[in-house]
C-alpha cells in the first residue's frame, strides 16, 4: 500500500520486457495495442493529457467555474480551423498564381498563420527566466492555527499549488545544473484568495535593500559587449560586485557551497527568505521565516559532474522532476515555520530579522512542520502555465502579513510592474494558471487582454445603481488589514541601519558548520570562479573577503590562484556553527534514485533481471545498460535495454552496478580470464565507454557494485576493489543490498576530499 511501491510497480510494469515482442504490443509492455503510427484518415478528437498531465483548474474572473472547458476552449473539434473556427483544407501551400507563380496578398490563411507565429515569443523574465514547474496540493497541519488566522492553514485543509522552480541568471534556453541560486516559487489558490510565497532555495539574500537589485543583476548576467558567459557567476562583473559590496558575502558564499547545484530539483530546500508576519484571529502578531524541507534530503551534484551534465543533459533537472511525477514518484517537502516575537526592535538572540542577509539558525529557533506538499501532475502546456504564470509577493491572504525588510518593499512593487511587459497589461490574474480559485469580484476594468465580460453599470463604490455591490468584507475576513506597528520617530534619510553593518559573522557561521567535504568543494569553487576572472585586482579582493570570513579558506584560494593570501581587516567573529547547515551526515529514504545496471556481452541477465526488479521493489528506478539499444536475451525472458554505451552517462546515476557472469573464470565485458595488473593491450580490451562511466561514478563519490566475472572491467577502469563504497559480491542482488546505505547517504563521502 506504500505509494513509492505502488509507483515502483507501475514502473516495473512499463520497463518490463517479459513476453511481448513488438509485434505483440507497445514494446516491452504485454497485452497493450500498439499505437499507429499511419497518419489518421478519419477526424477523431485531440488526444486526451497524459495521466500525470493536467491544467490549471479555474473559475472565471467573475467566479464562474470553467474547469476543464478551459483546454477545449482551446482545441476543440476535429477539423482544423482558422481563429475565427472557419474550416480550412490545405494549409501547407500558399495560395499563388499558378503552381510556380508568385504568392498572392489575398491568401488570408498564410497572412493569420505567419502573423501569429512571428508574435510566439513573449519577453523572457528579467531574472528566474529558465524555470520548470508542477501542480500539486498543500495539506495543512493546522499546528500554525494558533498563530495565523489563514484559513487554508487550519487543521485538514487541502490547497492546490502550482510550484516554479527557476535558476536566476540564465536565459529561457540555459542549461539546468549551472552554479546559481534556485527559485522556488508556490502559488497557493485558497479559498481566501492566492497567496504566494516567492522564495528560493537559498536563505539569505545579495542585497539588503530592493534599490540595489538591477545593479547585482547587472553584474551577474553576462558581460553587456559579447554577452557572454551565459548563466554563469564565474566572470569579472559578477565578482567585481560582490568583493566591493559586502552585504552580498552571506549569499555569495551560499552559492559557491554545494547548495548552489543541487542534484534535482527534489532534494532541494526553500526559504522565504525575508521575515513575514502572521496575525491570528485575536489580532496577535508573530514573526516567521518560512521553509521547505524535502522529504528526500538536500543533495547536490559536485562540480565536474554539474559541467558534464550541462553538456550531456542541459534538461537535466526539467526532465527529473516531470519523470519523476509522470512515473507516480510525487516529490514531497514539508512546510515549517520558525517564529520570534514580534517585539519593537525586530531581533532575535541578537540577529536583525529585517536584514536578508542573516538566517536564525534551527539550533535557535527550530523549524515547526505546518503542512506537506505534493507536486504530483505535470502541466499539460508549458507555455500557458510555467511560462505564463505571475508570482507576486504582495499576493497575501488574510493572516500573513509582510515586515519592513526594505528588500521585501521593494519586491512589492516590482513583482506586479514586470508582469505590465512580460504579460502583456495589467489583465494578467485573468490567465488560466493566475486564476484565483477564489470567487472575483473586482472593480478593475478594461485594458488589453480583458476577457471577462463584466456585467452592471458601476464598477465604483459607493453607488446604488448595482445594488450597492460589491460590498466590502468585515475586518475580521478581510485582508490587508495593516498590523499596527509603531514606526520609529525618524527623519527620511537614505541609510541602512547600523545592525546592518556586520557582513561577515553569518558567513563564517555558515562556513564552520561544514564539514570537511563541504569546506573542500567551496575551496574547489572559489578558485574555479575567481580563476575565471580576469582582472587581477579582482581575484585579489576576493581573497579579501575570504580572509575576512577564515584565514584557512582564504588561504587555499589563495594557493589554487598562486597569490598571497591577505589578512582580515575586522575581527573574526565569534560564532558556533550551526551542524542544521550541513548536508553530511544524514541518512536519506532513497525513493526515486537511479540505480544504472551495466552489462556486457557475455553478462548474467539472469542477475540482471533479478537486480532490476530488486530496485524496483524499493522503490527506486533501474536503468539496464548494454552495448547496443533493444532487447537482451530472447522470448519471455527478454530484458529491455533503457540505455547504451552510446546514451549512458554516469551523471545519470546515483549508483552503479555492474553485471557480473553466470560462468566462474569469464568475464562478462568480453576479455576472458583476465586478472588484474592488465597491461595496456588487455585494458584496451574494454570498451572505453563503460570505463569512463565506471570511473566519473568513482570520482564523483557514487556507490558502484560489481559481481563475479566483472572485477575485470572495474580494474581496467582504474577503480580500486577496496575502495570505500566499491561492492565486489556474488550475486547482483546481495551486492545491491550491500550498497543500499551508501545510497542513503547520498555519496561515499570517504572517498573525498577530491578535486572534482
Ligand atoms: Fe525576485 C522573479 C525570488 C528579490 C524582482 N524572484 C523571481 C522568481 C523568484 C524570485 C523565485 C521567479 C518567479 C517565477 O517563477 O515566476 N527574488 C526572489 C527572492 C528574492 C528576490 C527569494 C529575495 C529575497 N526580486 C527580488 C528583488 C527584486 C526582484 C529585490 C526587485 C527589486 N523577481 C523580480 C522580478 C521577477 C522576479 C523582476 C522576474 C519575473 C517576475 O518577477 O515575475 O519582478
Amino acid at each position: 500500500d506504500n505509494p513509492i511501491k505502488q509507483a515502483a510497480r507501475k514502473v516495473t510494469d512499463a520497463l518490463r520486457g517479459d513476453g511481448a515482442g513488438p509485434e505483440e504490443g507497445i514494446p516491452g509492455k504485454p497485452g497493450v495495442e500498439s499505437p499507429s503510427f499511419a497518419e489518421p484518415t478519419e477526424p477523431h478528437d485531440p488526444l486526451p493529457p497524459k495521466p500525470d498531465q493536467t491544467g490549471p483548474d479555474t473559475v472565471s474572473p467573475t467566479g464562474q467555474p470553467t474547469g476543464a472547458d478551459q483546454a477545449r476552449m482551446a482545441q476543440s473539434g476535429a477539423y482544423l480551423t482558422n481563429a475565427q473556427g472557419t474550416r480550412l483544407y490545405d494549409t501547407d501551400h500558399s495560395l499563388k498564381a499558378g503552381p510556380r507563380g508568385p504568392v498572392l496578398l489575398q491568401d488570408h490563411h498564410l497572412r493569420e498563420k505567419v502573423m501569429h507565429f512571428d508574435h510566439e515569443r513573449i519577453p523572457e523574465r528579467v531574472v528566474h527566466a529558465r524555470g520548470s514547474a508542477a501542480h500539486g496540493v498543500f495539506t495543512s497541519y493546522g499546528t500554525a492555527a494558533s498563530v495565523t488566522k489563514a484559513a487554508f492553514l487550519a487543521e485538514d485543509v487541502e490547497t492546490p499549488v502550482f510550484v516554479r522552480f527557476s535558476t536566476v541568471l540564465g536565459s529561457r534556453g540555459s542549461a539546468d545544473t549551472v552554479r546559481d541560486t534556485r527559485g522556488f516559487a508556490t502559488k497557493f489558490y485558497t479559498s481566501e484568495g492566492v497567496f504566494d510565497l516567492v522564495g528560493n532555495n537559498i536563505p539569505v539574500f545579495f542585497i539588503q535593500d530592493a534599490i540595489k537589485f538591477p545593479d547585482v543583476i547587472h553584474a551577474g548576467k553576462p558581460h553587456p559587449d559579447r554577452e557572454i558567459p551565459q548563466a554563469q557567476s564565474a566572470h569579472d562583473t559578477f565578482w567585481d560586485f560582490v568583493t566591493l559590496h559586502t552585504e552580498a558575502t552571506h549569499h555569495t558564499l551560499w552559492n559557491m557551497s554545494d547548495r548552489g547545484i543541487p542534484r534535482s530539483l527534489r532534494t532541494m530546500e526553500g526559504f522565504g527568505v525575508h521575515t513575514f508576519r502572521l496575525v491570528n484571529a485575536a489580532g496577535e502578531t508573530t514573526l516567521v521565516k518560512f521553509h521547505w524541507k524535502p522529504k528526500l534530503g538536500v543533495h547536490s551534484l559536485v562540480w565536474e559532474e554539474a559541467q558534464i551534465i550541462n553538456g550531456v543533459d542541459p534538461d537535466f533537472h526539467r526532465r527529473d522532476l516531470a519523470d519523476a511525477i509522470e512515473a507516480g514518484a510525487h516529490p514531497e517537502w514539508e512546510f515549517g515555520i520558525q517564529t520570534f516575537p514580534d517585539t519593537p526592535d525586530q531581533t532575535f538572540e541578537g540577529i536583525d530579522l529585517l536584514d536578508p542577509t542573516n538566517i536564525v539558525p534551527e539550533e535557535l529557533a527550530p523549524v515547526q512542520p505546518i503542512g506537506k506538499l505534493v507536486l504530483d501532475r505535470n502541466p499539460s502546456n508549458f507555455f500557458a502555465e510555467t511560462e505564463q504564470v505571475a508570482f507576486h509577493v504582495g499576493h497575501l491572504v488574510p493572516g500573513i502579513d509582510v515586515t519592513d525588510d526594505p528588500l521585501l518593499a521593494g519586491r512589492l512593487f516590482s513583482y506586479l510592474d514586470t508582469q505590465i511587459t512580460r504579460l502583456g497589461g495589467p489583465n494578467f490574474p485573468q490567465i488560466p494558471i493566475n486564476r484565483p480559485h477564489a470567487p472575483v469580484n473586482d472593480m478593475l476594468r478594461d485594458s488589453f487582454h480583458q476577457t471577462a465580460v463584466h456585467r452592471g453599470v458601476a464598477p465604483y463604490r459607493p453607488n446604488s445603481l448595482d445594488g450597492g455591490c460589491p460590498f466590502l468584507a468585515g475586518a475580521d475576513t478581510g485582508a490587508y488589514i495593516e498590523t499596527p506597528v509603531t514606526v520609529p520617530e525618524s527623519k527620511k534619510v537614505r541609510e541602512a541601519p547600523e545592525s546592518f553593518a556586520d557582513h561577515f559573522s553569518q558567513p563564517r557561521r555558515f562556513w564552520l558548520s561544514m564539514s570537511p567535504v563541504e569546506r573542500e568543494h567551496i575551496i574547489g569553487a572559489y578558485t574555479f570562479e575567481l580563476g575565471k576572472c580576469y582582472e587581477q585586482a579582482i581575484k585579489e579582493r576576493g581573497l579579501q573577503v575570504l580572509a575576512n570570513i577564515d584565514p584557512e579558506l582564504c588561504a587555499q584560494v589563495a594557493a589554487g590562484l598562486g597569490l598571497p593570501a591577505p589578512s582580515a581587516t575586522v575581527p573574526l567573529a565569534d560564532v558556533e556553527p550551526s551542524p542544521a547547515l550541513s548536508q553530511v551526515g544524514h541518512t536519506w529514504p532513497t525513493d526515486g534514485r537511479i540505480v544504472g545496471i551495466v552489462t556486457g556481452p557475455d553478462g548474467d541477465l539472469e542477475g540482471v533481471r533479478a537486480v532490476r526488479d530488486a530496485v524496483l521493489a524499493q522503490g527506486m528506478v533501474p536503468l539496464v545498460v548494454a552495448p547496443t539499444g533493444g532487447k537482451l536475451g530472447d522470448g519471455a525472458n527478454a530484458l529491455t535495454v533503457q540505455r547504451s554505451y552510446a546514451t549512458a552517462r554516469s551523471v545519470e546515476f546515483d549508483a552503479v552496478l555492474l553485471a557480473g557472469t553466470p560462468g566462474i573464470g569469464a568475464d562478462a565485458y568480453g576479455a576472458r580470464d583476465a586478472k588484474s595488473g592488465l597491461d595496456s593491450v588487455e585494458r584496451a580490451a574494454y570498451d572505453p565507454r563503460v570505463a569512463l562511466l565506471l570511473s566519473e561514478a568513482f570520482r564523483h563519490g557514487k556507490a558502484i557494485g560489481a559481481w563475479k566475472g566483472a572485477e575485470a572491467a572495474l580494474e581496467a577502469a582504474g577503480v580500486p576493489a577496496d575502495a570505500p563504497g566499491v561492492i565486489v559480491g556474488d550475486s547482483g542482488t546481495g551486492t545491491l543490498e550491500q550498497i543500499l546505505h551508501l545510497l542513503g547517504a547520498h555519496r561515499v563521502w570517504e572517498r573525498f576530499p577530491a578535486q572534482v
